[in-house]
């Protein structure tokens, strides 16, 4: 598939997708839905891919929410099928086999945010800038943002986010949780890089557990969460890298993970 949407490449082990539709600030319409879809085939299917990062191309914007030019026209039906789109991508973001930064340069709002919020945590510049602006619209969030955004950073701001369609800029985001780290914008490509390469140098099926137990385990109560956990760290034990890490540690040398299953 060629790209017009998207830029799809590969840096080493880490696998970068970025929102290509500078001119309308990313925003999302379905043939970006359609073509990260189908980028992140190739991330599934590419054992050498460890990390993805999502960022937008330009200075202004990681994605300035969903096309409105696309969306005023739709019917109800044509909107469902249009959320639902949106909602799958970012439920397959979510549960990703490997782990996925969102480096947030400009504008996150509506669909950006949600998008974001998919993604396993957030980098943000300086410049960047968040909100749920759909309620200037007439109408609510519609990939998942009500549910995300409440369960990241309580009910109380998503609601206030959500009903006032205010932004906030990068620092408040990271006062209350929606963003783990802030950099100048020269920083924070190669910042997102280098804990990207970190996080590539770990065990696969250990970055896997993690991110599993935590998702999985927020739904669950924590007895469950518990008894899942020690599923996985079962799993983990017995995988080739688990016995590499250990021995590793033991002989008093770095481990080399490979990733064998
Ligand atoms: N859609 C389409 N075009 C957009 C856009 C968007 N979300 N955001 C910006 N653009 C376009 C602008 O129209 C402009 O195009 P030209 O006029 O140059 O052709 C270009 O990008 C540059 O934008 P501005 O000239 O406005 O740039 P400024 O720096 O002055 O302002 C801004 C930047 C981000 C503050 C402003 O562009 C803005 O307010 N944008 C809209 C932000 C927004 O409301 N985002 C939320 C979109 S709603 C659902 C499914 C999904 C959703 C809801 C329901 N269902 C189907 C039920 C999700 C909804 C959303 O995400």
């Amino acid at each position: 598939m060629t790209y017009e949407n998207i830029i799809f490449e590969k840096q080493g082990d880490i696998a970068v997708i970025k929102f290509n539709r500078p001119k309308a600030l990313n925003a999302i319409n379905p043939a970006m839905v359609a073509e990260t879809n189908d980028a992140l085939d190739d991330v599934e299917a590419d054992p050498t891919a460890r990390v993805l990062i999502l960022t937008g191309e330009g200075e202004k914007a990681f994605i300035a929410g969903a096309d409105i030019a696309h969306m005023v026209n739709l019917s109800p039906i044509q909107a469902r099928e249009f959320s639902r789109s949106g909602q799958d991508l970012f439920f397959r973001i979510e549960n990703l086999k490997i782990p996925v930064i969102a480096c947030v340069n400009g504008f996150a709002l509506g669909g950006g945010v949600e998008c974001a919020m998919s993604c396993d945590f957030i980098y943000a510049s300086e410049k960047a800038k968040f909100g749920q602006p759909e309620i200037n619209l007439g109408v609510i969030p519609g990939f998942g943002g009500t549910q995300r955004l409440s369960r990241l950073v309580g009910r109380a701001m998503a609601k206030e986010l959500c009903m006032t369609g205010s932004m906030i800029d990068a620092v408040e985001a990271k006062a209350i949780g929606l963003v783990n780290k802030v950099f100048t914008p020269d920083a924070l490509w190669d910042e997102t890089m280098k804990t990207a390469r970190i996080m590539a140098s770990k065990g696969k099926v250990s970055l896997k557990a993690a991110k599993d137990c935590i998702n999985r385990g927020l739904n669950m109560d924590l007895l469950d969460g518990c008894y899942m956990e020690s599923d996985n760290f079962g799993l983990c034990m017995s995988s080739p890298d688990g016995k590499e890490g250990m021995t590793a540690f033991l002989e008093k040398r770095k481990p080399e993970f490979t990733g064998e299953l």
